[in-house]
């Protein structure tokens, strides 16, 4: 996972301590030979890197953060934040700088990051109005993977000990009701649906009405696919929020995608808020940079990621997750 963009980082961490040896080295060559204690001092004492030392290194990273999919405010984010923690700053000489620089990466990294827990979401389920089901609605462009996440979700609700139904408002694809029912029979839970091409609305309606004779706690919605760019279907995904009004929005972004997801993601930020985003196909050869800016970019959390076809491959997201896959695993030494 992230290989490109950890073996960057890592690249980033060598180059640092390459300046500041060749920086140690120029200073103790330019002091001279009478000033004993300038140089007992400087052999024990730290060395400082200015900014002119690290733009170089600043100036590839920018250019490798970018060849990860990283998007531009997020590299501006954390060059802003290593630097600030870098440049001017006494480093001890005899500590281990790539150990130095390492947690520098980390906590810029976990700076433009956020998660949720995915206890915060139990609980509001948990709390909320009785005489309601917790509706949750699930958006994102063809292909993402929101159908298998949605079944992912309601495992990891049943495992929970909560009860859900689902909504089958992708009237719009071929094959997708069929597609969700399969799901609903493996794991044991009602589908609600129409005939193809009905209104999505209308099932999304139905779905709740249904959960409120039943008793059951979640309403999970299934919508089509939809490009940003498509009017109508824009148009129609308002209708669903309009009539079933979610508690929660997910948008489901797949993390091979990496720019345009983040763009994406800002179109339908726009188009119906959304509350928090699952990342998806995050076991293929994601370059981590679409991980990396999202919840930055559109000031939501990153929920959950998706590492698999199989319904136990949802896994909940944190900092110190993402930051530790790309920085933990990487050989920093060499
Ligand atoms: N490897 C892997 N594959 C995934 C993951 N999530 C989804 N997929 C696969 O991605 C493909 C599309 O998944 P769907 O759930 O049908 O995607 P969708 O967003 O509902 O697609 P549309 O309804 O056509 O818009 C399927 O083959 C899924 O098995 C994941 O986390 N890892
Ligand atoms: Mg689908």
């Amino acid at each position: 996972m992230f290989n490109s963009l950890k073996e960057k980082l890592a690249q980033f961490t060598k180059k640092i301590a390459e300046v500041a040896d060749k920086k140690s080295e120029a200073e103790v060559a330019a002091v001279k030979p009478t000033l004993v204690e300038k140089t007992k001092a400087l052999f024990k004492g730290e060395i400082i890197l200015d900014e002119k030392d690290l733009t170089p290194v600043f100036d590839d990273l920018e250019t490798s953060l970018l060849e990860s999919d990283v998007a531009l405010p997020v590299i501006e984010e954390i060059v802003k934040s290593i630097k600030m923690q870098l440049v001017g700053k006494k480093i001890k000489r005899n500590e281990n700088l790539p150990t130095y620089v390492q947690g520098v990466l980390k906590n810029a990294i976990q700076q433009v990051l956020i998660s949720a827990k995915p206890e915060e979401i139990l609980n509001r389920i948990k709390k909320r109005d009785p005489a309601r089901p917790f509706v949750i609605m699930f958006v994102g462009i063809n292909g993402t993977g929101k159908t298998v996440t949605i079944a992912k979700f309601a495992k990891f609700l049943q495992d929970h000990g909560i009860k859900s139904v689902m909504a089958a408002s992708d009237t719009f694809r071929a094959g997708a009701i069929e597609q969700l029912e399969k799901h609903g029979k493996n794991l044991g839970i009602r589908v609600i649906k129409h005939e193809p091409g009905a209104d999505p609305a209308a099932v999304a309606f139905d779905a709740i009405e249904h959960a409120k004779a039943r008793k059951l706690d979640v309403v999970l919605i299934d919508t089509a696919g939809r490009m940003q760019t498509d009017v109508n279907l824009m148009e129609e995904m308002k209708k669903i929020h309009r009539v079933t009004k979610p508690d929660l929005v997910i948008f489901v972004g797949d993390s091979l995608t990496g720019h345009d997801m983040i763009m994406q993601s800002k179109e339908f930020n726009d188009a119906t808020e959304i509350d928090g985003v699952i990342l998806t196909k995050m076991d293929s050869d994601a370059r981590g940079g679409s991980a990396l800016s999202i919840s930055y970019v559109i000031k939501k959390p990153i929920l959950f990621l998706g590492i698999g076809q199989k319904y136990e491959d949802l896994i909940a997201f944190n900092q110190k997750w993402m930051a530790n896959r790309l920085l933990g695993e990487a050989n920093v030494a060499g």
